[in-house]
């Protein structure tokens, strides 16, 4: 569909920002796009470092190696999606539960390159559900404490992530002020990952839209 080929768009211009050596990869429908495009030019890298247990199976299917992040050190670049971007290239992330790899790797890689169809990019973020990872058993004390924040948190039942953690979806929360908001969340007790990252935005944004993709600077 026309979403899709707008992520496969914005995926296959990112090839150009993999020179070599190895590759931070997210998670998600549009990175899937990048990860069965860097397949083409895999010869060109020594391999990858993923995200998640997804990212790692479709990056060892195509014959990418994958390296544990600690056997390699900083990384050149990070290509991920998102489930929104503002003009400043701070993003909401989480929507596919790997958020706390996801940072991760991006904070350890120089350029984040950030891939994405143009229905993500926003004048304000918030309309996304906003994800926070949180250890099982702060559960409910997290959640009262998203609530004081003006939250209305929503657990994702069923979901347990790649760090054996639980996922609240957060509504009604202002990100007018997304730095000041993902300090606050992170000093909650129990949150291991808040999905927003503006504290490290993106460094580029490739948007797949009706007319090609088009690359964003914040
Ligand atoms: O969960 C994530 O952070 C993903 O990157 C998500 O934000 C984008 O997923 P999509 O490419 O399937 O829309």
């Amino acid at each position: 569909n026309n979403q899709d080929a707008m992520k496969q768009q914005a995926a296959e211009a990112a090839l150009t920002y993999a020179e070599g050596g190895v590759i931070g990869v997210g998670t998600g429908s549009t990175v899937n796009h990048f990860i069965d495009a860097l397949a083409r030019i895999k010869g060109r890298i020594e391999g990858a470092v993923s995200s998640s247990e997804a990212s790692t199976k479709r990056l060892e299917g195509h014959g990418i190696r994958v390296f544990d992040l600690n056997a390699v050190g900083e990384l050149s670049l990070y290509v991920d999606g998102a489930d929104e971007a503002n003009h400043a290239l701070q993003l909401i992330k989480g929507g596919g539960g790997a958020l706390t790899r996801e940072k991760i790797v991006a904070a350890a890689s120089r350029q984040f390159v950030c891939i994405a169809d143009q229905s993500k990019l926003v004048d304000v973020l918030g309309a996304f559900p906003l994800p926070v990872e949180v250890i099982p058993m702060a559960r409910s004390h997290v959640a009262r404490q998203l609530v004081k924040l003006g939250g209305t948190p929503v657990w994702r039942e069923g979901v347990i992530t790649d760090n054996g953690n639980l996922i609240l979806d957060v509504q009604n929360l202002d990100l007018i002020d997304p730095v000041t908001l993902e300090q606050a969340i992170n000093n909650i007790a129990g949150v291991v990952t808040v999905g927003i990252f503006a504290l490290r935005p993106a460094d580029l944004l490739i948007l797949g839209t009706a007319d090609g993709p088009k690359t964003l600077h914040p």
